[in-house]
């Protein structure tokens, strides 16, 4: 019995020294451990029909067999493993010189966000920084510090998105981006000169509106500041950023936080003719507007304007349709 045993173990190391796959590892598995005819298994189920004397000698040795032949087994699945992942580096070595086959498609900037860098370009050869604020606004920031009392009508004319949150209670979607002359000046002393772009949310839409669209506000406090300035730095700046020919004409408008208020056209050439077109509002900062941050009008005085983004970069490509920016058509994208 003790050379059976003897002989089943060498057998066992043998076949498992030259298997060459997992699966041949398996099936050794079997042969020898299998829960039916496993031979290994029905040497020791034998051990209690032997003599009693045998028994301790073969139950011995069979154990040490068992031993060996599961420690054989392990071993080779290690080395299969091992053997795998070397064939792996050699078969899926990739040659990272070798010139790819599809020729790869750079992205590019959005229109409207590259129309944003232009205008950070612009505005800063002329001296102005960057600030930057919040989209979910209070409505101190967003109407009250920029004189729209509780009750005016003018919070009527823009449609407001107002968040419905226990939490977030009192705030909206910024409707413009002038919150940003409150923010800054808050936490600067004059004089200044900033461009804040960004995005804003109204409740438009139609081939002109979008519910989601971008502005860029403008603002400078100085001393002694005129609206001479003012048409000198919007001039200096669309003609660099939309056409060297552009005009411009200031007409009298109303916003609670300029005074006076302005509606500020361009004229433009559009299919060959000499065309004016509206693009955004401007003024001289409203005393009040000083006064809620801090600052003294007698000493400082100065220019604020906030443009549509959508509506320069429309103008400057003569794109008709304003939703075309927010469709993803790679179509459109590309032309830019
Ligand atoms: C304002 O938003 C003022 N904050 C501008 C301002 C700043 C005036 C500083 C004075 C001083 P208005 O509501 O007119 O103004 O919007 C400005 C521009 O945003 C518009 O001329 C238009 O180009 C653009 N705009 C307005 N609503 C939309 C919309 N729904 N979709 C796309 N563009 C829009």
């Amino acid at each position: 019995m003790l050379e059976k045993i003897e002989n089943l173990k060498n057998d066992a190391l043998a076949k498992i020294k030259i298997a060459s796959s997992e699966e041949e590892l398996k099936n050794i598995e079997l042969e020898y451990f299998g829960r039916k005819a496993g031979k290994i298994g029905e040497i020791l189920k034998a051990i209690p029909t032997l003599e009693p004397k045998e028994r301790g000698a073969v139950g011995k040795n069979a154990n040490i067999a068992k031993k060996d032949v599961e420690a054989g087994i392990a071993a080779r699945y290690f080395e299969i493993e091992e053997e795998k992942y070397a064939s792996l580096a050699t078969s899926e070595k990739i040659d990272v010189t070798e010139p790819a086959i599809n020729k790869i498609e750079k992205g590019k900037r959005h229109p409207l966000s590259k129309f944003m860098l232009e205008c950070e370009e612009v505005f800063g050869k002329l001296g102005f920084e960057v600030a930057e604020g919040y989209e979910i606004e209070d409505d101190f920031h967003n109407f009250e510090a920029l004189n729209f009392t509780p009750d005016h009508p003018a919070r009527e004319m823009q449609d407001t998105f107002f968040i419905e949150n226990e939490e977030l209670k009192g705030y909206v979607l910024r409707t413009q981006t002038s919150d940003m002359q409150i923010r800054f000046m808050e936490e600067n002393k004059p004089p200044y000169r900033i461009i804040a772009p960004g995005k804003v949310y109204r409740k438009d839409s139609d081939a002109t509106h979008s519910p989601m669209f971008h502005q860029i506000e403008c603002l400078m406090i100085d001393k002694n500041v005129s609206l001479a300035n003012l048409r000198f730095i919007l001039l200096s700046a669309l003609r660099e950023l939309i056409d060297p020919n552009v005009d411009l004409r200031f007409r009298l408008s109303y916003f609670p936080f300029v005074e006076p208020g302005l509606e500020v056209d361009a004229l433009l050439k559009v299919d060959g003719k000499e065309t004016w077109l509206e693009i955004g509002g401007a003024g001289m900062v409203h005393e009040n507007v000083l006064k809620n941050v801090n600052i003294d009008p007698k000493k400082w005085n100065g220019f604020a304007f906030g443009f549509g983004i959508e509506r320069m970069v429309m103008i400057k490509y003569g794109v008709k349709d304003l939703r075309s920016f927010f469709e993803n058509d790679l179509r459109f994208l590309k032309q830019f």
